[in-house]
């Protein structure tokens, strides 16, 4: 088995959109999903652009599509060879994720089509792709290459007043309905061949059509550019587009090829995390981190990542708390300065999340739960469709999802933490974290007077139950959340005016007053026998299997939260949330109270959402459960080469590839099995590798510093990038 490559060989319809995900090819600008160069829209094409959204009517706000730069149709003799519908001999598709390029390969029996695209990394605007046809037999060949707008789109149209362009150049640009923001793809193709040019251009696009007769044995190359802009990139996207292709094109294939792999093999050689033991695990990591590294904003310097990564339309392209909790990690310990970008992101919406506070009648920070630009809610009151009455189901997610503002001051306060860098906490971040306290503040359930404070009217992570009082995840990220507020006194001891005046700015002066009185009485959740009890009254719940709960279910698409949902009354939830509670804060709980969480709420867990396994393995390796942890780990890591995870919900597509999971297979790796934490600016490590593996190895950056962890089964160590090996806590000099 190759390490850094999947393929899947035939063409299977019913995979159309799966392998639109596995294939995907991405930059952090846009996201090129990974269908064959002639798909229609059925089989769900997609360039997906990064943070442009729009609304149509009144459906659901969702990212923008733009018309597709790299759609070639080929027909021989007026046959269209086409693998979705031409049944071919053979047909492969290929993913290098080293290098970050789609191979395909179809052997439609007269020809043969081979091709390798990207999605440039060394220049964010441009995609490319090279298609080389061997002929097997004689005939009168047409190939169209050009610029398809017949792309998928879920709550779509986006894109209206179409004008194109014809000639060396082909181009088409538009505007979205709800802003008006200017989309422009161009195209430039360099053909090794001649041929009688014709153009078509009609609603599906504009396209270059050559023919000629060709000769079995004959082999046609063309290779393509497409360039992509929009309003939001400032200056004029159509003639930046026009120029981008046009110098790609007079570059050539190799060298733009040549420049995408250098910027791969830089983000390889600071994030790779390598195993040895494992060939399947040592592939499905490279999977997770190729998705996880494509989609980053490494362009902008204050962009998020949406749910679904840069895979399509899903979960309206929202950035929800996966950012945070799941994609965070990774980043900040490889490449801080995308960190730095997930985090500006939340500090330059900070004004949306005031609103949103204010909204509801609260003070400080309430952050969307499915934050779109600008940090505008996306997420809406019913965003799930009864599947018996097909009404929308009033859901509580936005405006009882309270987790999400501790989330961003936890991701904070890590960054600081990691990097040591204390810009980011006095650009804006400080003010956030102690916005976000306040909003708790207002929001806590009794009087600050007494004794206890509750949050009730929640929901956890666990969604499947509503509006719970006490939910132990919500009130210890809570907590979290009021003693980074006040922490912040500390880290800025060195400048007490320049905190004084923030408070002062900030009018946080009786909050401030408030703060370590309330932390101390924020309700902490009971417990019995060492499990925590995931919010009141939980234990009282009829407790079933999960098998139960699924045995009641008169339709498999039926939603399992909220007042009339089969897991509503019972324990079973969707997703760790004690757990994750504790994967988090794993100080806050001895070793045996993890595992008699764990032993409690794993068999109770039906796993519902690509968050849960990765909580669940980490902590899984924190109480030596090391085959549970290896299972979950293969899980994780697998999920955007293997698919499964729910793809349809109704009628809506909720499939994508899995950044959480990806980020989770990262967290496994270096948190779990490494045990890699730091503290006051040390390095720790509390290795538990599972057997399966002999050696496990990865860089990071912490405190300005690169480091290469090695983790084996005699032991672990760091040593300082291209320096001698540090000894330290279970540290072993090397
Ligand atoms: O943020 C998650 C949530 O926890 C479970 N449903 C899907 C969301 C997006 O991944």
């Amino acid at each position: 088995m190759n390490e850094w490559k999947f393929s899947v060989n035939g063409y299977d319809p019913a995979c159309t959109a799966l392998d639109g995900n596995r294939f995907l090819c991405a930059n952090g600008y846009m996201g090129l999903r990974g269908t064959v160069e002639e798909a229609d829209k059925g089989q769900f094409p997609a360039v997906t652009l990064a943070g442009v959204y729009d609304r149509f009517e009144d459906k659901w706000r969702e990212p923008v599509n733009a018309p597709h730069g790299l759609s070639i149709r080929l027909s021989l003799d007026g046959q269209p060879l086409d693998a979705g519908r031409a049944a071919p001999l053979k047909h492969t598709m290929e993913i290098d994720y080293r290098t970050g390029t789609i191979s395909r390969e179809t052997d439609f029996g007269a020809a043969l089509v081979r091709s390798r695209r990207f999605a440039s990394m060394a220049f964010c605007h441009l995609l490319a792709d090279r298609y080389e046809v061997l002929f097997s037999a004689d005939g009168e060949m047409a190939l169209s290459v050009g610029i398809s707008t017949d792309v998928w789109d879920i709550n779509g149209p986006h894109l209206f007043d179409y004008s194109f362009e014809r000639g060396d150049t082909l181009s088409v640009s538009a505007v979205t309905g709800e802003k008006r923001i200017p989309v422009a793809v161009a195209q430039r193709a360099v053909t090794d061949f001649e041929g009688e040019v014709s153009f078509v251009q009609d609603e599906g696009g504009v396209f270059r059509v050559i023919r000629r007769a060709v000769r079995a044995g004959e082999r046609l190359t063309v290779c393509v550019f497409a360039g992509v802009y929009t309003g939001l990139d400032g200056g004029r996207p159509l003639e930046n587009a026009r120029q981008l292709c046009q110098s790609a094109a007079q570059i050539g294939y190799e060298a733009c090829l040549y420049a995408h792999r250098a910027a791969w093999e830089a983000i390889w050689q600071r994030s790779e995390v390598s195993v040895s033991g494992n060939e399947e695990a040592a592939r499905a990591l490279h999977a997770s981190q190729y998705h996880l590294n494509s989609i980053a904003p490494r362009h902008a310097d204050n962009m998020s990542i949406p749910a679904r990564g840069l895979s399509g339309q899903t979960y309206k392209g929202a950035v929800f708390w996966d950012t945070e909790m799941f994609f965070f990690p990774m980043f900040v310990y490889t490449q801080p300065e995308v960190a730095r970008s997930l985090l500006r992101y939340r500090i330059d919406t900070l004004p949306g999340a005031l609103e949103k506070a204010a909204e509801y009648g609260y003070r400080g920070a309430f952050y969307a739960w499915e934050s779109q630009e600008g940090g505008r809610e996306g997420c809406t009151n019913f965003n799930v469709v009864d599947v018996f009455t097909h009404r929308p189901v009033r859901t509580y997610f936005r405006d009882k999802q309270i987790h999400i503002s501790g989330d961003i001051a936890y991701a904070l306060y890590a960054y600081w933490e990691i990097t040591g860098d204390r810009f980011l906490l006095e650009e804006g971040g400080a003010r956030v974290i102690l916005e976000c306290a306040r909003f708790y503040l207002s929001r806590a359930s009794c009087r600050l007077d007494r004794e206890e404070i509750d949050f009730a009217d929640v929901i956890g992570p666990d969604e499947y139950h509503e509006r719970v009082t006490n939910n132990a995840y919500t009130n210890g990220i809570i907590l979290n959340c009021m003693e980074n507020a006040l922490a912040l006194e500390d880290i800025f001891k060195d400048r007490p005016e320049w905190f004084t005046r923030l408070i002062k700015e900030t009018h946080f002066e009786k909050d401030w007053l408030l703060l370590s009185e309330a932390k101390n009485k924020i309700r902490r959740p009971r417990k019995r026998n060492g499990v925590t009890e995931q919010f009141d009254g939980y234990f009282d719940l009829e407790d079933c299997s999960l098998d139960t709960v699924r045995g009641r279910l008169r339709d498999p698409r039926e939603y399992w939260g909220g007042d009339h949902g089969v897991a509503g009354c019972t324990q079973v939830i969707k997703q760790a949330d004690v757990i994750a509670l504790a994967a988090l804060f794993p100080d806050s709980f001895t070793d045996g109270e993890i595992a008699a969480n764990w032993d409690y709420y794993e068999p109770r867990t039906e796993h519902g959402s690509s968050l849960s396994a990765c909580m669940y393995a980490l902590t899984a390796c924190r109480t030596g459960k090391l085959d549970q942890a290896w299972e979950l780990f293969m899980r994780t890591a697998s999920i955007d080469i293997l698919g499964g995870g729910k793809e349809w919900a109704g009628e809506i597509y909720i499939g994508g590839t899995h950044p959480a999971s990806n980020g989770g297979a990262w967290m496994i790796a270096a948190l779990g099995f490494a045990g890699l934490s730091m503290k006051n600016g040390e390095i720790s490590l509390d290795p538990h590798l599972p057997k399966q593996l002999s050696r496990l190895s990865f860089p990071l950056t912490a405190r300005g510093t690169r480091w290469i962890v090695t983790v084996t089964h005699e032991g672990a160590s760091v040593r300082q990038a291209d320096e001698r090996c540090r000894a330290g806590s279970a540290i072993r000099e090397e």
